[in-house]
């Protein structure tokens, strides 16, 4: 993919994909959410769940990316995975904050990203679909973010002790008690945490200004492929530990000024390990 042109073909043709895979998946599951919605399976522990409505919207995703770009690889959440021979492969989580559907909480999102397979693997579009919120995220590499129609940037860092710092939690005992311990040593130095359930949409609120950063350990690249790319569209620099990129690892996201020593404190502080 060298023509310019070329280039931004592809990425018109993957956002409109996105966006209305992203659509037809948010409409199930905002207006088919049974009112009896339980428990499907667990993974990591028991508390680490998977709904129905986790494989069914997972289930409409993938077979509209067929219809669609079956040409296309695929990567899911909930066990979608297969080659494809384009170059592209769809990053999907298809409900990202599970547990905040199952309790019938607003902050859930459908996250769905497009990434080039050869290279280091760029991606090219993100999603972030909050049905509930009445709002849609959206960037394409080199184009800005946006929230619905309107350009996204994010907030100017301010000094760490007025940062307002999002962060999340894993499902396993072991490393939320080592997560609390991080927490502990950063929530005195800064403005305020906030944990909101959904790591796409805590970086798309770093995109718009809503949060001044965010930090996670643990997430997989279905919860962070298209948040990524909406917050860095938006200004943010996004990473893991000091001059490596994010991962499962650590993920971090903030404007130029507070994303470095945000980075330094938490590298310092072991946020990166169990
Ligand atoms: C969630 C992440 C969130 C994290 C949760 C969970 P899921 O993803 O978006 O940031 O704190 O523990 O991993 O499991 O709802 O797709």
């Amino acid at each position: 993919m060298t023509d310019p042109a070329d280039q931004d073909a592809l990425k018109a043709e993957l956002l409109a994909v996105a966006l209305e895979a992203a659509r037809r998946a948010g409409e199930l599951l905002r207006d088919g959410r049974p009112d009896d919605l339980g428990v499907a399976a667990t993974k990591s522990s028991a508390v680490d769940v998977v709904t129905e409505m986790d494989i069914a919207s997972e289930k409409l995703i993938t077979a509209f990316l067929a219809d669609r770009r079956p040409a296309d690889g695929v990567l899911g959440e909930e066990g979608a995975s297969f080659e494809g021979s384009s170059g592209v492969q769809w990053v999907i989580d298809p409900i990202d904050g599970t547990v905040n559907y199952l309790y019938g909480r607003p902050d859930w999102a459908v996250s769905i990203a497009a990434r080039l397979t050869a290279g280091d693997g760029e991606t090219l579009v993100g999603v972030v679909h909050a049905p509930v919120r009445g709002e849609t995220f959206r960037a394409v590499l080199g184009q800005g973010a946006f929230l619905d129609d309107k350009p996204v940037r994010v907030r100017p860092a301010p000094p760490f002790a007025q940062a307002l710092i999002g962060t999340g939690f894993g499902y396993v005992a072991e490393r939320r008690a080592r997560q609390a311990a991080v927490v502990r040593e950063l929530l005195p130095r800064v403005r305020d945490i906030r944990r909101g359930g959904s790591a796409a949409i805590d970086l798309c609120d770093v995109a718009a200004g809503r949060l001044d950063a965010y930090y996670e350990r643990g997430l997989n690249p279905w919860d962070f492929a298209a948040g990524d790319l909406v917050a860095r569209e938006a200004g943010a620099l996004t990473g893991g530990r000091p001059g490596e990129a994010l991962s499962t690892e650590l993920t971090v996201a903030g404007p130029p000024g507070l994303f470095e020593p945000l980075q330094a404190f938490l590298d310092e502080h072991g946020a990166w390990h169990d």
